[in-house]
């Protein structure tokens, strides 16, 4: 059997898996992110999380090929250099090099949502597709594009950065600096964002009373609250549905996959999030009459699609 390191760098935490050749992660170890601190104390952390996920699984870092990283921002596969990445705090940060330092085996780099859109193509709910995108609804909203099989991440490996593509011109600030972004609308920060307006604007909602009951506002308020009869609820939903749908469609009009699959916290509300959004893309995608059209799906890995993905990077690098 042989056996891969995949490591998830997120910005809350930091999570290594140890993954066997079917695609099963036989052991994790994990710690959190805690930025902003030094880079080189995030690389240590991280190399450590992949000898403790190792030591986990049973075996010694001898018994594994190479180690994958998965982390937000533009990530150089090529150098091994993250190059931009605000919410960690890095600016042209050799990780590569720092991890060979503590571990002495081949280690590559991608962006996490490639990462995880490649897990899912191998393992997950693109398998067996020629070609697939990912998209990511978590903190952000990440995109992975797979072509024939490979992943595409532009000239200067900053592509797929569909979270960055405008849904609403002058619409709501973005972090990336540019208003109305995608991710500005269907991440889990920016329904969270259009909740806290709603519970704004109607104080007597049912969100308001849940969100006093949780001690906080999270993305599955509206949601809760929605199931629960609230009728402005349901308006931040619909509201979020249209935003997601509309994005999605830009995504399929350009790239016309066999299947696009949506992972990401928010994914976990299932087919009351599924179903409406596959109403609105199918309304209004470019081959709304053809025959063949691609398949929205939920991502199948979880949390786990950019550990499976990372551990497989060195097969993405090879081909
Ligand atoms: C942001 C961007 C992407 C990332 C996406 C998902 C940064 C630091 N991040 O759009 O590179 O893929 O978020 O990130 O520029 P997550 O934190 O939601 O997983
Ligand atoms: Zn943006």
């Amino acid at each position: 059997m042989k056996y891969y390191v995949g490591i998830d760098l997120g910005g809350t935490n930091i999570v290594a898996g140890v993954v066997d050749e079917n695609y099963n992660i036989v052991a994790k170890a994990s710690t959190k992110t805690n930025c902003p601190r030094p880079e080189r104390e995030i690389a240590a952390d991280m190399a450590k999380m992949a000898l403790n996920a190792v030591n986990n699984a049973g075996l010694t870092i001898d018994d594994i090929e190479w180690v994958g990283i998965g982390t937000p921002g533009i990530a150089n596969s090529e150098t091994g250099i993250i190059e931009y990445s605000n919410n960690l705090g890095f600016k042209n940060t050799p990780m590569v090099k720092y991890i060979k330092e503590i571990i002495d085996k081949p280690v590559f780099i991608e962006n996490d949502a490639n990462a995880a859109a490649y897990g899912e193509f191998v393992a997950g709910a693109a398998k067996g597709a020629r070609n697939a995108v990912c998209i990511t609804l978590g903190t952000g909203v990440g995109g992975g594009i797979i072509i024939d099989g490979k992943i595409y991440s532009g000239s200067n490996f900053a592509g797929a950065e569909i979270g960055h593509t405008v849904v609403q011109v002058d619409g709501a600030q973005c972090s990336c600096g540019r208003k109305g972004c995608f991710e500005a609308y269907s991440s889990a920060t920016g329904l969270i964002r259009m909740t806290k307006e709603a519970m704004e604007q109607f104080p007597d909602s049912i969100m308001n009373r849940m969100a006093e009951e949780k001690g906080k506002v999270t993305a599955r308020t509206s949601f809760d609250a929605m199931r629960a009869g609230d009728k402005y609820a349901q308006g931040v939903v619909d509201t979020y549905i249209k935003y997601l749908a509309a994005g999605i469609t830009n995504t399929i009009n350009i790239f016309q996959p066999d299947v696009l699959c949506i992972g990401g916290g928010v994914c976990n509300e299932g087919d009351p999030l599924l179903l409406p959004v596959k109403a609105l893309v199918k309304d209004e995608v470019y081959t709304r009459n053809s025959e063949k059209n691609t398949e929205i799906v939920i991502a199948k890995l979880g949390n786990d699609a950019g550990i499976i993905g990372a551990a497989f990077l060195g097969r993405a690098n090879s081909k």
